[in-house]
C-alpha cells in the first residue's frame, strides 16, 4: 500500500488490488465453497446436506450466500488475515484490526443482485473505519454482476436511510434512498479472479443479478474495523444482554492488539443462508422487530 493508494481509497472510498490473493489460496477457497454448500463442515441454517447423488453445480446452484462462512470452515477463517489482506487494513485502519463478520456468495447464473446501501447501514462502526475486503473467486464483470459503486459517496459521512424494496433485481435487503446521486454516477467495479476490492463501509454500493448463461459470481466478502472502537451491533432479531449490546465481541483480530481482550470472545452469530429473494421475501414481515431496530420503513405497494 503506497501512499498514493491510500489517497486513492480516502478519495474514492474503494481500491482494487489485482493478484492479491494466490491461485493455489483461491483454489482452495472454491472447494470450501462446495463443501459448505454440501454441508459438510457442519449445520448451517438454510443449507440441505448435499446428497452424494447430487452435482457440486447442482448444490451450489441452491444458495445466493451463506452468512458467516468462518465459524466453520479453518480455510475461510485463515482467509480473513491474508497479508494482502493486513497491509492494506493496517494502512487504511490503523494497526489494531478485528474482523466481525464474512460473507460467501455464490451467485449462479440467474440469482439476483443487492440493491443500493451503505455497510455502516448494518454494522455500526460509527468511528467510520468500517472496511470491506471483497475477495474475487471468479471473473467478476457487469454481466454476471459484479459490484458497482458511487465513488466519493462515503465523503458525506451521512448514512442514508434504508427502506424495504421489492425490485425483483434485488435480494430481500433494504434500499439506500435520498443520496444526491443517480445510476450514472455508478461505476462498474470489474475484476479477475484474485484480486480484492476494498471499500468503506459509507460508500454507496450494490450488485446487478447474474445474466450470465452459466456459472457462478464468487466472492468472499469479510468486515473489519478499528480494534479500539466498540462495536454495538444487534445481528437480526436477536436480543442480547446488555453487555453485548454494548459491545459486539464475537470477532477476529487480523492485525495487532485487542485493547479489549479481557472481555474474552463470545459466539453470537451463527452461518447461515440469506434469503434470495426468489420465493418471496417472508422473513421481512417475520422481522419487523428488527426492521423497527433498525428505522426501517416497509415500502408499500403504491410507493414510487
Ligand atoms: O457481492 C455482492 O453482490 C454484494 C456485496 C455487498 O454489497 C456487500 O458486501 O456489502
Amino acid at each position: 500500500m503506497t501512499p498514493d493508494k491510500v489517497a486513492f481509497y480516502r478519495e474514492n472510498g474503494f481500491i482494487v488490488i489485482e493478484d492479491a490473493v494466490d491461485p493455489d489460496t483461491l483454489r482452495g477457497l472454491i472447494r470450501e465453497t462446495v463443501a459448505l454448500c454440501r454441508g459438510e463442515r457442519g449445520p448451517i441454517q438454510g443449507v440441505t446436506p448435499a446428497d452424494p447423488s447430487e452435482s457440486d453445480d447442482d448444490v451450489m446452484k441452491r444458495y445466493l450466500c451463506i452468512h458467516f462462512p468462518h465459524k466453520l470452515s479453518p480455510v475461510m477463517l485463515a482467509a480473513l488475515a491474508l497479508p494482502s489482506i493486513v497491509e492494506v487494513l493496517t494502512a487504511i485502519i490503523g494497526p489494531n484490526v478485528k474482523c466481525m463478520q464474512s460473507m460467501l456468495f455464490i451467485k449462479a447464473s440467474g440469482k439476483p443482485g443487492q440493491a443500493w446501501h451503505q455497510d455502516e447501514y448494518y454494522i455500526p462502526t460509527r468511528d467510520r473505519s468500517l472496511t470491506g475486503a471483497w475477495i474475487a473467486m471468479d471473473d467478476a464483470t457487469v454481466e454476471n454482476g459484479c459490484l458497482w459503486v458511487i465513488p466519493g459517496s462515503h465523503k458525506h459521512g451521512i448514512l442514508w436511510p434504508q427502506h424495504q424494496q421489492r425490485d425483483p433485481r434485488f435480494d430481500c435487503a433494504g434500499e439506500a434512498t435520498m443520496f444526491p446521486y443517480t445510476d450514472e454516477d455508478a461505476v462498474p467495479v470489474e475484476v479477475k479472479a484474485g484480486s480484492i476490492v476494498f471499500f468503506n463501509g459509507y460508500l454507496l454500493h450494490r450488485s446487478l443479478p447474474n445474466y450470465a448463461r452459466s456459472g457462478y459470481r464468487r466472492s468472499l466478502v469479510n468486515h473489519y474495523m478499528s480494534a479500539e472502537s466498540l462495536l454495538p451491533w444487534f445481528i437480526s432479531d436477536q436480543v442480547h444482554g446488555p453487555v453485548s449490546a454494548l459491545d459486539y465481541r464475537d470477532i477476529v483480530m487480523i492485525a495487532g492488539q485487542d485493547p479489549y481482550a479481557w472481555k474474552g470472545i463470545e459466539e453470537r452469530a451463527a452461518p447461515h443462508v440469506r434469503p434470495s429473494g426468489e420465493g418471496g421475501c417472508g422473513n421481512i414481515e417475520r422481522n419487523a422487530e428488527a426492521l423497527k431496530y433498525r428505522n426501517m420503513v416497509l415500502l408499500e405497494e403504491d410507493h414510487d
